[in-house]
């Protein structure tokens, strides 16, 4: 679990991760070089997935990001079609805020084939959906609820439950593009009762948020939107 050493590390040493959301959808591979050379200079990882993403554009996209890039390159697949084996490792996603068991465990199954023969670190990660102040992708696709930024200890039960059942990481998640990224007060309230490391991403665009929800407790913060843009 090299991968996930990592982080672990990042998270006992009190540094921070930042990981790049790149959506092969909306990437040009073409692209891919320039888009590397201005992202910020201490991103840690890159994350390649998306909602709605078609097989073949995931492969490309990883491709490219290896050819140019020495960052760790980390699958988070919308769903099973956008596992390659030419990423380093994938966040091995179940969606606990949600009551669909496609999104609990049935991608989860339909992955399986694939990532049995495929030398990919598989990181078990509890993904939760939290309330952004728009309509998710995540939320339309998986038809879910998110849960309400208000609701604290449906969160904190959520993310222990995750670390219970055996998840490495756990992810806070406002949706791509949210209107409002998930609250300093809730990943403070998270982190304080976990022992693994909290990603927190959705809706981060500036470095304001971003060191607010660094200081809030978030171990590593996913940003997409802003870059993509
Ligand atoms: C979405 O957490 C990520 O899955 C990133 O969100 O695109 O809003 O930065 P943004």
């Amino acid at each position: 679990m090299i991968y996930y050493q990592s982080i672990l590390k990042l998270a006992s040493e009190k540094k921070k991760g930042l990981a790049i959301l790149i959506d092969p959808d909306k990437f040009d591979v073409s692209e891919a070089a320039a888009f590397l050379k201005r992202i910020p200079k201490e991103t840690t990882h890159l994350f390649v997935g998306g909602s709605t993403v078609v097989a073949q554009l995931t492969e490309g996209t990883v491709k490219a990001l290896k050819a140019l890039s020495n960052l760790p390159v980390i699958l988070f697949p919308g769903d099973y079609t956008q596992i390659t084996n030419r990423a380093d490792a994938v966040l091995f996603l179940s969606l606990l805020s949600g009551r669909n068991p496609e999104y609990l465990v049935g991608q989860q199954v339909k992955s399986v084939a694939q990532l049995r023969i495929s030398k990919l670190e598989i990181i078990p990660t509890a993904y939760i959906l939290i309330d952004g102040g728009h309509e998710s992708a995540v939320a339309r696709v998986s038809q879910t609820k998110p849960l309400s930024q208000d609701d604290l200890e449906t969160v904190i039960h959520t993310a222990l439950a995750g670390q219970y059942m055996g998840a490495k990481l756990i992810y806070l998640e406002a949706g791509s593009g949210a209107k409002f990224s998930v609250q300093p007060m809730l990943i403070r309230a998270v982190k304080r009762v976990l022992n693994i490391p909290l990603i927190v991403g959705g809706g981060i665009r500036s470095d304001i948020q971003k060191q607010a929800a660094f200081d809030a407790g978030a171990d590593m913060v996913v940003m997409g939107t802003v870059f993509e843009e």
